[in-house]
C-alpha cells in the first residue's frame, strides 16, 4: 500500500504526544493535525530548555488538541491520560536530544531517555492490557541512527539488523529505550514500532543543533563553528519527510518491527555549512558579513565525535512505500527562508542560560 493512502476509512485514533513542543514533535504535531483533523492530540512535554509552546500556538484553542506540561517520569500522571483520554497510540519524541550537552551533563539523559521511556512503556502495557479490543493500539519509540555508532568511508550504510554500537551519553541512552521498547514486544506482546532516522533539519530547530546555529550565526555576522577538520559525514531529512515515514509506520508499520528512516544525503560537515552560506547570501536581504563563508573557522573537535552515518532505508520504502520526497537543496532553502522570517522565534531562545552553554561549549 502506497503511503497516501493510509488516510482513507480509517477510524480516528487518539494520539499521546510526548516531546510534542519540541523540534521533530511540534513538526509532527502540525503534520498530524492537517492530515487527520478527526484525531485527538494531547501533548505531553516538559518544557525543557528545548520545549517551545509557541511552536503550537496555532493548535491551542482547537477542539481536538490539549497541551500538558508534564514530566514522561511521572508515571501517576501518564496513568491519568491514558486513561482519562482513552489513548490508543503514544508518539513517543520526548528526550533529551543534544549530544553535546550529553558531553557536559549525562545524567538528565538517563533520567528522561532511559527512565522516562521505561515509565512510558509500563504505563502503556497496563492501558493496553486492560482494553477488550487493543489491535490498533500502537506504541511508536522515535530513536536515531546514532545508536548504530559510526561508520568508516567505505563500509555499508546502516541497516536494521546491524549491531549497536552507541559511542555517547546522548546515543547510549537512546540505545537502551531502544532495547526496552523491543523487550516489551517480545516478553508482553506490546504494539511497539521503533523508528531509527538520520539527522534532520527544517523550521522550529533549536538553536544549539548544526543548521539552525549556522544560519543564526550569519544572520548576526558571528563565527560559524566546524568541529575538527569538518570531514565528519551525516545524513540529512527535511523533518516534513521524517513525519511522513512516522505516519507510513503508526499505519502500516508490523509491531515489534524496526525501520530506518532516512534521507540518502551523506554530506560532509564542512560541504553543508559552504552550501548553507552560499544559500544565505543569496537569500538575505541585509547581512552583516558577505559572504558567510568568511565566518567560517574550525574549533577543537567533540570528544567522541562519530565520523560518519549513512542510513540503508530499503525497508521501509519495500514494505511501507515510504521515500523522502524533498531534496537537500530545497530543504537547505526552505529551512534558510523559515529562520529569515522567523527572527521573533529565535531571537528570544538565544537567553543568558544558552549563552552560557554556548561558552562552555565553544570556549
Ligand atoms: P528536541 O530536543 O527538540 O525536543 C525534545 C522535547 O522533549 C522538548 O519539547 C522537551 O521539552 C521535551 N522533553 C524533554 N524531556 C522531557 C521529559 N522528561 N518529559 C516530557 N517532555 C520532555 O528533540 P528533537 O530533535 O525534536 O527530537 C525528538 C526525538 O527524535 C528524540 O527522541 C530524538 O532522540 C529523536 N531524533 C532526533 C533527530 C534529530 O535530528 N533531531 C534525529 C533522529 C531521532
Ligand atoms: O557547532 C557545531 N559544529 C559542528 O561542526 C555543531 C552544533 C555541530 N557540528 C557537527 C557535529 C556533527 O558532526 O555537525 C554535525 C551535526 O551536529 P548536530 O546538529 O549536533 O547533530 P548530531 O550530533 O549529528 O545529532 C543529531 O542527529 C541525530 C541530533 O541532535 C540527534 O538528536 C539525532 O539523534
Amino acid at each position: 500500500m502506497s503511503h497516501r493512502e493510509y488516510g482513507k476509512n480509517r477510524k480516528p485514533r487518539r494520539l499521546l504526544v510526548t516531546g510534542g513542543a519540541g523540534f521533530i514533535g511540534a513538526n509532527f504535531v502540525h503534520y498530524w493535525s492537517a492530515r487527520y483533523a478527526s484525531d485527538r492530540l494531547v501533548i505531553l512535554d516538559a518544557l525543557t530548555y528545548a520545549g517551545n509552546r509557541n511552536n503550537l500556538r496555532e493548535l491551542e484553542g482547537r477542539e481536538n488538541f490539549r497541551f500538558v506540561q508534564g514530566n514522561i517520569c511521572d508515571r501517576h500522571l501518564v496513568d491519568i491520560l491514558l486513561k482519562e483520554e482513552a489513548i490508543d497510540t503514544i508518539a513517543h519524541f520526548a528526550a533529551e536530544s543534544h549530544v553535546d550537552r550529553s558531553i557536559l551533563g549525562p545524567a538528565a539523559f538517563i533520567e528522561t531517555n532511559v527512565i522516562g521511556t521505561f515509565t512510558l512503556l509500563e504505563a502503556f502495557r497496563q492501558h493496553w492490557q486492560s482494553q477488550q479490543n487493543p489491535e490498533e493500539y500502537r506504541f511508536l519509540h522515535v530513536s536515531t541512527d546514532e545508536v548504530y555508532g559510526s561508520l568508516g568511508p567505505d563500509e555499508p550504510a546502516f541497516t536494521e539488523t546491524s549491531p549497536y554500537a552507541p559511542n555517547s551519553p546522548y546515543s547510549a541512552s537512546k540505545a537502551g529505550s531502544d532495547h526496552l521498547a523491543r523487550a516489551y514486544f517480545h516478553t508482553y506482546g506490546v504494539p511497539t514500532l521503533i523508528t531509527n532516522c538520520s539527522n534532520n533539519y527544517g523550521p522550529y530547530h533549536f538553536p544549539e543543533k548544526l543548521i539552525p546555529l549556522m544560519c543564526i550565526n550569519m544572520l548576526l555576522g558571528k563565527p560559524l563553528p566546524v568541529y575538527g577538520d569538518g570531514q565528519n559525514i551525516r545524513d540529512w531529512l527535511y523533518v516534513t519527510d521524517h513525519c511522513r515515514a512516522l505516519d507510513a509506520v503508526i499505519h502500516g508499520g508490523k509491531p515489534g518491527e524496526t525501520y530506518n528512516i532516512g534521507g540518502n544525503n551523506q554530506v560532509k560537515n564542512i560541504d553543508l555549512v559552504r552550501t548553507l552560506c552560499k544559500i544565505m547570501d543569496e537569500m538575505a536581504p541585509n547581512l552583516p558579513v558577505r559572504p558567510c563563508e568568511q565566518l567560517i573557522v574550525f574549533v577543537k573537535d567533540r570528544p567522541g565525535h562519530d565520523r560518519r552515518y549513512a542510513i540503508d532505508a530499503t525497508k521501509i520504502k519495500t514494505e511501507l512505500g515510504w521515500m523522502p520526497s524533498v531534496t537537500l537543496e530545497e530543504g537547505l532553502r526552505r529551512t534558510v527562508e523559515w529562520y529569515l522570517k522567523h527572527e521573533d522565534w529565535w531571537k528570544p531562545l538565544l537567553s543568558e542560560e544558552y549563552q552560557a552553554y554556548y561558552r562552555k561549549v565553544y570556549a
